[in-house]
């Protein structure tokens, strides 16, 4: 039996909570009233609006950046409530892509917020739901006419005192090359248009006027996560970031059978590989760890320890974030140049690379792994760039193992030289040279190393 009074004092809590969630929920209401929002569409009123873009524009500042306002050419003229748009700072523009479903792209604001919090700009959200849902082909059929509308926009924001090349288009999926024809508008003049995972069907065997490309602004960088499917498999900036090969990310469903059933609540599953490039490009803008691009002709080159500096960059690779130009210092900027890293599958996604180069009789078969002193074990076969938790630094040994021949006995392995070397290299590589690997006894070498040297 609960005492009376022990039910009273609980059901004075529950009331109290009860008032403390409505009250809450109020509040939060009436603050959504006063801030404007994307649009979501149904199919039915896709049928019956088709010809309708009704691009709209939402402005985000430091001032309001949790309270998006609608923002038009003609709130630039009115003078009784003039909109926080400040002509004198640089514009981030964010580019939406394909809506499957019609459903507002639920990412937008956060990722004003996290560019708002880097860097003190103006950030215009372009909404084109209505032109961007339901069948992909006749959404391909719209992209440029937003991007003739978003020209109009920025024509007249120049004619206020904003200079080209002080905008930075930003355009996930479709919303890249939308980005990319606003800048064949401008004839290249734009600042920056950085594309996240840039959609690949109907574009990837498009001419360069239909597509992004690095013609169309001073400085074009894009991130590939799933080239093989709904992003573009060929390179389309001044540089191309393909993340883990660009096609398959960690901790995505690899199956590709559920693709059929994309109109499901599966959909998320589906474009996961696909929306892996917007996640990553936010978390690089928390600047938590650097997400760094080795130069190389293929990630089977890059897997296979080939490509270990930043050579055709002059000793500086680039980052992917919002360094200027992704932190190339060089001129003029290399086009069209792929790069290669290895991410995790959760933020801040950055992985620490160490390239473990093992040179011996070719035949030869050794497998290494390293033992690092937080005790986590991490297997890799010869000759490989791998992905590892800790930094080379913290590694405390290499363990070498001579695992035999398949179809033969084999003796004692002669290994010319070990190195481990961290990606890119900066350094020369810890090597151990000559050594005697025998069967069924591994050889390890311990590294005394102290972080934070280099
Ligand atoms: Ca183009």
């Amino acid at each position: 039996m609960i005492p009376l009074k022990h039910i009273h004092i609980t059901s004075n809590v529950w009331l109290f909570l009860r008032c403390l969630s409505v009250c809450e929920c109020e509040g939060e209401t009436q603050r959504e009233d006063d801030c404007a929002d994307l649009n979501n569409t149904t199919w039915q009123e896709y049928r019956q609006q088709r010809v309708k873009l009704q691009v709209q524009y939402l402005l985000l500042t430091r001032k309001n950046m949790e309270c998006a306002r609608g923002f038009s050419q003609e709130s630039l003229t009115k003078t009784q409530q003039p909109s926080d748009f400040d002509f004198s700072k640089p514009t981030k523009v964010i580019i939406h892509g394909y809506r499957a479903m019609g459903s507002k792209p639920s990412w937008v604001k956060e990722l004003a917020k996290a560019l708002l919090r880097v860097q003190d700009v103006n950030v215009i959200l372009v909404d084109w739901v209505y032109g961007a849902s339901f069948a992909y082909n006749l959404v391909v059929e719209n992209y440029k006419e937003v991007a003739v509308q978003i020209s109009v926009l920025i024509n007249q924001l120049q004619k206020q005192g904003c200079k080209l090349e002080s905008f930075h288009f930003i355009g996930v999926s479709l919303g890249a090359h939308v980005a990319g024809f606003v800048g064949t508008l401008f004839e290249g003049r734009i600042g920056r248009i950085t594309g996240l995972d840039p959609a690949g069907p109907m574009f990837k065997g498009a001419d360069t006027f239909d597509r992004l490309d690095p013609s169309d602004a001073l400085f074009v960088d894009a991130i590939h996560t799933d080239s093989d499917y709904f992003g573009i498999s060929i390179p389309v900036g001044h540089v191309d970031f393909f993340l883990n090969g660009g096609k398959d990310q960690t901790g995505c469903a690899r199956s590709r059978f559920a693709s059929i059933l994309i109109s499901f609540p599966v959909y998320g599953y589906v474009i996961c590989d696909h929306m892996r490039a917007l996640h990553v490009y936010m978390s690089a803008l928390n600047g938590s760890c650097p997400l760094t691009g080795i130069p190389c002709d293929s990630y089977e080159d890059f897997l296979n320890g080939q490509c270990v500096d930043c050579g055709v960059f002059k000793g500086r690779c680039p980052t992917i974030g919002l360094s200027d130009n992704s932190g190339i210092a060089m001129s003029p900027i290399p086009k069209e140049q792929k790069l290669f890293l290895l991410t995790t599958s959760l933020p801040p996604f950055c992985s620490e690379c160490c390239g473990v180069f093992v040179s011996g009789r070719s035949r030869s078969k050794v497998q290494g792994y390293f033992i690092c002193t937080r005790g986590q074990t991490d297997t890799t076969v010869y000759r490989k760039v791998l992905t590892h938790p800790v930094a080379l630094c913290e590694i405390g040994s290499i363990k070498l193992k001579n695992t035999g021949a398949r179809f033969y006995r084999q003796g004692d392995i002669h290994v010319r030289s070990v190195c481990v070397s961290e990606l890119p290299r900066r350094e020369e590589p810890i090597c151990v040279n000559n050594i005697d690997i025998h069967r069924g006894a591994p050889w390890s070498h311990d590294f005394v190393q102290v972080c934070g040297m280099f």
